[in-house]
């Protein structure tokens, strides 16, 4: 029988903050499993507060952010106090998964609450090219189904506005081998219309349409070609700004009803590009903090960060204004792990990788009757469809968020969910070669199906991965094989096949992200 993910159900005993601190001071194993800061007052359920009016929903996703690159989880050098303050006003998850370590199924699952094994949109949209690896890659899916009820389409079916801005990365474009071909690159989302955010719940779309990045887009006015972007904005504007611009636009024109705002950061995915002022503060605070040794040590980077940073605290600026500040559940989020591992403190590897560096994001929740302080249960992206549909006490929908669990009690109260296993699936070559992994129990197991490796790692005493204990604890790793078998069976995964066509001579094979690398250099020369 599995545990609960959190200590024990334990319905609210209510406890001033005085005992409560001074309780988890005598009781340091507790603050392991939940800690939290009561805040004065009793909790009610989520509805309560809605009083005359539903909350509003605002989802503040960051590309490529993880936990470590925000000041509240472990950056030294970048500043965040917009994020920091949210965090502190809300309840912030320690151990946060996204669905896939890359863009587009990490957004599937969040929209659909189904995993990328199930969807079968397990790759960034197009993904590498077909090379001469050891697997085949499935016949994947670059982009979601009609037939699901994505998040959208079930808020509006409970009567809020809704609106997306930003990254979209959910259509289908041609693979690299066809990448010259500027004229099909620049007419996809005309190519596909029925796949635009439009047509999937959204009833504004600033923004978001096939572009896995902002390219060179970042400062005005190239972002101009985005849908619904263009004319606005001044030279002294990147993309962030002008999105945030359109959001806060969208909250003054329905201050008057119940709203559901998508804001899809194209930040701080590279090219990492920060406006020039800001880029010349952290310069100076390097320079000027030589003996700091600081960890992340980017300008480009922090000054992206500051931009998102004032994004932020503009969303929250606007809400307060509006008077709905009160009456709004917020929601701050990455879609996978930091992009290179000079970002990643806390664990190894980074985006694309297997790794926890690959998979972890920050989770920032806060809202009415959200207690504030940090929350170490394991999440996972597709927990936040049910989650939100929970939070405005709207049915939930068991047949679509499939793999995802409504996390509502962790928010409002100090309750539990039932602890699950978690698992990722990549029939794919990127960053890594193609794998599936799996987490039950404090244990993790990743199988690559290139070479066949298993690797077992015990995240709770090696967090960083450093122990590979495959080899001396079979049990264990046959254990977990199983479970992730029967996993993807269930889930009906589409699976990397062996490549009958495979040249396993060293001049020809590739294999990661290098491998690629390698191959489009040869490419070249010929
Ligand atoms: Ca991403």
């Amino acid at each position: 029988m599995q545990g609960l993910a959190n200590s024990q159900v334990r319905r609210r005993k209510w406890l001033s903050p005085f005992t409560w601190s001074l309780l988890m001071a005598r009781v340091p194993s507790l603050s392991f499993i939940v800690t939290l800061v009561i805040t004065i007052g009793l909790v009610a359920s989520p509805l309560q507060v809605a009083e005359s009016r539903q909350p509003n929903v605002v989802f503040l996703l960051v590309d490529d952010l993880g936990p470590d690159e925000l000041v509240c989880y472990a950056s030294k050098f970048h500043e965040t106090p917009n994020i920091d303050a949210l965090a502190a006003k809300g309840m912030r998850f320690t151990q946060a998964y996204s669905g896939a370590t890359l863009c587009s199924p990490s957004r599937a699952a969040l929209l659909t609450g189904r995993s990328p094994a199930r969807l079968h949109l397990t790759d960034w949209i197009p993904g590498q090219v077909q090379i001469n690896r050891k697997t085949v890659t499935p016949d994947w899916q670059t982009h979601v189904d009609h037939e699901r009820i994505l998040l959208p389409e079930a808020m509006k079916e409970r009567g809020y506005s809704t609106a997306f801005f930003g990254k979209w990365h959910l259509i289908p474009r041609p693979r690299p081998q066809d990448a010259g071909k500027k004229k099909i690159l620049a007419n996809i989302a005309a190519m596909h219309p029925k796949h635009m955010p439009e047509k999937h719940g959204f009833d504004e779309n600033f923004g978001g349409d096939h572009s896995p990045n902002q390219g060179r887009n970042f400062f005005y006015p190239a972002y101009h070609k985005f849908p619904n972007l263009k004319g606005k904005g001044s030279e002294d504007k990147c993309l962030t700004d002008v999105l945030t611009d359109c959001a806060v636009d969208f909250m003054e024109r329905k201050k008057g009803e119940p709203f559901f705002l998508y804001l899809s950061y194209y930040t701080v995915h590279g090219p990492i590009t920060g406006k020039p002022e800001y880029v010349k503060k952290y310069q100076r605070k390097l320079e000027e903090n030589a003996d700091a040794g600081y960890y992340m040590k980017n300008p480009n980077k922090a000054a992206m960060i500051q931009s998102l940073d004032e994004s932020v605290g503009r969303v929250m600026a606007k809400l307060k204004q509006i008077g709905q500040l009160e009456n709004t559940l917020i929601i701050f989020t990455g879609d996978n792990g930091s992009q290179g591992d000079e970002f990643v403190v806390n664990f190894r590897g980074n985006k694309g990788t297997a790794y926890e560096g690959g998979t972890r994001v920050p989770l920032i929740v806060a809202g009415p009757n959200i207690q504030t302080g940090l929350c170490d249960v394991r999440t996972i992206g597709m927990d936040l469809y049910p989650t939100i549909l929970s939070y405005i006490n709207a049915p939930l929908k068991p047949k679509e968020h499939l793999d995802g669990v409504d996390i509502t009690s962790l928010l409002t109260s100090i309750g539990a969910i039932k602890d699950r296993p978690l698992y990722w699936h990549y029939p794919h070559y990127d960053e890594t070669t193609p794998y599936s992994s799996a987490i039950v129990d404090g244990w993790k197991v990743v199988r690559y199906a290139d070479d066949g490796k298993v690797e077992l790692y015990n995240l709770k005493n090696d967090p960083m991965e450093k122990k590979d204990l495959a080899e001396t604890n079979p049990k264990k790793r046959k254990a977990l094989l199983k479970n992730l078998d029967d996993h993807l069976t269930v889930v009906g995964a589409q699976l990397a096949q062996p490549n009958p066509n495979h040249d396993p001579s060293p001049s020809k094979y590739s294999g990661g992200i290098r491998g690629f690398k390698a191959w489009k250099a040869r490419r070249r020369k010929k």
